[in-house]
């Protein structure tokens, strides 16, 4: 689960995220229109997207999980025991605990922009690890963070599972992994490793239905995103008169999430007036795939340098540890 907690959430008068209802009326304005994907997560979305990772036709969380479980040595033998792990997000109740118990290390500081989740996992985690000093740190992790005192003597080693750096135009990617520099100590003489998922180019088939898969629940995490716009934003969008799609963009190697209408349609968000014809759309989210090549290419432009490159036994997943 992924969800945007209170804490660090700026609220109107009415209570609504202002960060919300500004990009959703500046990305429904736009000739294409366009809402960034960090809105999909709602409690609601988080939950439908825990619900996609078990899906048959969505391999990516099964295919990452399985390079996980069976190099453990590999990266106890390369990553060493003592380093303060820093997870960039909640650590999930299955990958986290694979790598943890794999390397031993000397702490574990997961941080999130969510403070009420992060608890909860940080809390989960400590159970299960009994011994290991667990340090949350409630913050936005797209730029720098500074890391407790406790952890301040450490090596550290960045665990960013999942290909959410797919998510992200190579701009906020290359933004993202030197805010991750900058956090582990980079800049200031550490030498940190980063260990990070990313999904791998395959056929337009096989990415398409991982994007709309037949029981229909990534079309419904898709349309959450109407609704959360109904319900947060005072919307009266027709949800019934939008459609998911998922489709492959070559020239940019991404799969694209649209809301596309299908009939012409006007309604009203926050006061403001919106019309769409039938078949124009809203994009809602890229999930970047990539090459051996393109992802070393990405990692070097965020100042990581690749050193090892595991893949799932079907070839379908990467998961790349890299140094500063
Ligand atoms: C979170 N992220 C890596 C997922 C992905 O595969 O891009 C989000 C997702 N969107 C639809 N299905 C899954």
């Amino acid at each position: 689960t992924k969800t945007n907690g209170l804490a660090l959430v700026d609220r109107d008068d009415d209570g609504v995220d202002r960060a919300f209802r500004g990009d959703v009326l500046a990305g429904l304005s736009q000739r294409q229109k366009a809402v960034p994907a960090r809105w999909l997560y709602d409690d609601a979305g988080s939950q439908l997207f825990e619900d996609i990772t078990d899906l048959e036709e969505y391999y990516p969380t099964r295919a990452e999980t399985e390079i996980l479980k069976g190099r453990g040595e590999e990266f106890a033998a390369l990553i060493g025991a003592g380093r303060a792990v820093v997870e960039f997000g909640s650590g999930s109740s299955v990958k986290t605990p694979l790598l943890l118990r794999a390397i031993e290390p000397g702490a574990y500081v997961p941080l999130d922009i969510s403070g009420d989740f992060l608890r909860e996992s940080a809390a989960a985690l400590s159970e299960k690890f009994p011994g290991l000093a667990v340090h949350p740190v409630e913050a936005d992790f797209m730029r720098e963070v500074a890391l407790p005192d406790e952890v301040a003597g450490m090596e550290k080693l960045g665990f960013f599972p999942g290909s959410t750096i797919g998510n992200m135009v190579a701009r906020t990617a290359v933004d993202l992994l030197r805010s991750m520099r900058a956090t582990l100590g980079a800049d200031h003489g550490e030498a940190p490793l980063l260990l990070i998922g990313m999904d791998l180019v395959k056929d337009r088939e096989v990415l398409e239905a991982a994007y709309d898969d037949a029981r229909g629940v990534t079309a419904e995490f898709n349309l959450n995103l109407a609704r959360r716009i109904n319900r947060e934003l005072d919307g009266t969008i027709p949800v019934d008169a939008l459609e998911h799609k998922a489709v492959w963009n070559d020239e940019f190697a991404r799969i694209e999430m649209h809301l596309v209408a299908t009939r012409d349609i006007a309604f009203s968000v926050s006061g403001r007036e919106f019309a769409m014809k039938a078949g124009e759309t809203i994009h809602t989210e890229n999930s970047h795939k990539f090459t051996r090549r393109s992802a070393n290419t990405l990692l070097l432009a965020g100042g990581w340098t690749p050193r090892e490159r595991w893949t799932d036994s079907k070839g379908r997943f990467s998961l790349i540890l890299a140094e500063a």
